[in-house]
């Protein structure tokens, strides 16, 4: 048996240490995660329920997401966590903050930091890592991610359900929702409840989103505080009552396919970034053609279908 082989038969029984090692190597070379991923069966029947959590930082994303594990595995359920944090030159990324956070996570509860540069939004490792802890089988995947940009639209088609996590007085939150760029909620949290204000920013969204209907479903929005567990029940209440609707249609099937398409997007796109490298580096004749573009002595059509060529001929270089 191969070491993969062996990583991944402990992985299925949810081996911590084998399921990280899986992952290193799926962020390591995203590429070649292939050749990890075909040892899990994929059927029809979806049963893991992928969750993204996204929100400004300091809404209590991460304390959320801690509490929400630790209620759902007091129930049974296996909890993965991927807590996507770019890395900004200004704080350094916050996983530091996070890793402390989610010490007291279950025994039976998976968490991963993965580090990704804001341009990246969501990379295509982190979608492989979806897939993996899928193929695992757990319940549940939780993803946080911070609020911003292109995280958007890719956290829509990565999860089964997104909740935009909001706190008391979130006033350009509230703006961007009645603009209509962040209309990606199916369920909304306010978090901090405790905190004066709550019920206002409530009905600032109640307004917002009123009639939005996505799939035959009405957004939730429901109010937590989670730094009492107790006070975060009432959000897996709705988390359940979500899996309640999406599990009556094809819509789980429906959105694997989207990210699927999604993940296939990112490889060709990895594929062709490492073959522009590759050519950069053996064909230094292309600078020189470049400059007379500039000089306006070649045509830059010319210079393009040589790098077309080119790319046709890489070999990504890896064998399944
Ligand atoms: N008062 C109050 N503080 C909270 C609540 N949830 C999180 N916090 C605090 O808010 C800060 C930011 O939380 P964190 O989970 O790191 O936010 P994230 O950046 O969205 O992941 C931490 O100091 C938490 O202890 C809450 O419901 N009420
Ligand atoms: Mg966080």
């Amino acid at each position: 048996m191969s070491d993969v082989e062996y990583l991944v038969r402990k992985s299925k029984e949810f081996d911590k240490a084998a399921i990280s090692k899986l992952i290193s190597a799926i962020e390591e070379n995203p590429l070649k995660s292939f050749q990890i991923l075909k040892y899990f069966v994929r059927d029809e029947f979806v049963k893991t329920h992928v969750i993204g959590f996204t929100g400004s930082a300091g809404v209590g994303k991460s304390t959320l997401v801690s509490a929400v594990t630790q209620l759902l595995s007091q129930e049974g359920y296996r909890v993965a966590i991927l807590a996507v944090d770019p890395k900004s030159p200004f704080t350094g990324g916050a996983i530091l903050g996070d890793r402390v956070r989610m010490k007291s996570l279950p025994q039976t509860a998976f968490m991963r930091s993965m580090t990704t540069y804001e341009e990246e939004a969501l990379p295509l490792k982190v979608l492989l890592c979806v897939e993996l802890l899928e193929g695992i089988g757990f319940d549940y995947i939780l993803i946080e991610t911070p609020g911003v940009g292109q995280f958007n639209t890719r956290v829509v088609k990565t999860a089964d359900t997104v909740a935009v996590v909001l706190m008391p007085e979130a006033g350009d939150e509230i703006q961007a929702l009645k603009a209509g760029i962040m209309e990606i909620g199916d369920i909304y949290v306010i978090n901090k409840a405790d905190l004066p204000g709550a019920n206002i920013t409530f009905g600032q969204v109640e307004f917002a989103i009123s009639g939005v209907v996505k799939n035959g479903w009405t957004p939730k929005i429901v109010m937590t505080s989670a730094i009492s567990l107790h006070n975060v029940k009432p959000l897996i209440q709705v988390i359940k009552e979500r899996e309640n609707h999406i599990m009556k249609t094809d819509f789980m099937q429906n959105k694997r396919k989207a990210r699927r398409s999604l993940e296939l997007e990112l490889t060709i796109l990895e594929t062709v970034k490492e073959g522009i490298k590759e050519i950069l580096k053996n064909r230094p004749e292309l600078l020189t053609a470049f400059e007379k573009v500039l000089k306006g002595n070649e045509n830059l059509t010319n210079l393009l279908t040589t790098v077309k060529e080119n790319l046709i001929n890489i070999d990504p270089g890896i064998n399944q």
